[in-house]
């Protein structure tokens, strides 16, 4: 008997609410709900460069397409998949790549999908906005010793993303031992995933390239080398073999 008087206050709490009294609290409700998407922790990175900066191997469309929707949405995914989530959401981004696997298991492939795509995407504009050439200095040396010299690394890492399946990405990493390797990943892995880290990849999903290319992947594979920016490329070797390159 006491509770269904307890229930009837309840509800008649809830009608007083409807009648006036309790309007400020209820005009508030639609604030506090959560449908807006969450702005963070992480955050798109500004590309750097003008839009039209890649145009000898990427139109500015392309670029601004990618950058602005594509890239946008694997942060927005990423922000989504770990709200509420204090220790994820605290995590910096190479550390929640690398270790998804050990995340709830309800948010392992949102993680694996947007935290690699948001880390994979931040890495692919750095390395960009350049006019192509050559590497030189340690990197140089490092390509000689591991990976047969510059020629052979645009053959084998070129032949490595023709040989991409659908959607993924061909790299060149830092393994834990500080050696030069080319991989490929499907989707939006990423080198962090096997404990290595990414010097340098390219986005062989149809998105990065369809406008200008359509289905001819090996013409925009062979022409990505011309907006290489090999000072950022050689900076991200040198923070690499410092332990302090992050994605
Ligand atoms: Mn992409």
């Amino acid at each position: 008997m006491a509770f269904i008087q307890r229930r009837g206050l309840m509800l008649g709490a809830v009608g007083l609410g409807f009648t006036g009294l309790m309007r400020p609290a209820f005009a508030q409700a639609p604030a506090a709900a959560p449908t807006a998407a969450p702005t963070g922790p992480f955050t798109l990175p500004p590309l750097g460069y003008a839009f039209d900066k890649n145009e000898a191997a990427i139109d500015a469309r392309t670029m601004e397409l990618h950058h602005r929707f594509h890239h946008q949405a694997y942060v927005t995914g990423l922000n989504a998949a770990v709200a509420g989530q204090d220790a994820l959401a605290r995590m910096p981004l190479d550390e929640l790549v690398t270790n998804y696997a050990q995340a709830p298991e309800a948010l392992r492939t949102r993680l694996r999908n947007f935290g690699g795509g948001h880390a994979n995407h931040s890495m692919f504009w750095e390395i960009m906005g350049g006019a192509g050439g050559e590497p030189s200095g340690p990197l140089k040396a490092a390509i000689d010793r591991d990976l047969g010299g510059f020629g052979e690394l645009k053959n084998r890492f070129n032949a490595a993303a023709m040989g991409v399946f659908g959607s993924g990405w061909s790299f060149v990493t830092v393994t834990r031992e500080g050696r030069l390797a080319i991989t490929t990943k499907p989707n939006q892995d990423s080198p962090l995933m096997d404990g290595q880290r990414a010097l340098m990849g390219n986005d062989v999903w149809e998105h990065a390239y369809y406008l200008r290319y359509q289905n001819r992947r090996v013409e925009y594979v062979g022409k990505w080398w011309d907006v290489l920016d090999w000072a950022r490329i050689s900076a991200r070797f040198d923070a690499a073999m410092a332990g302090t390159l992050k994605v």
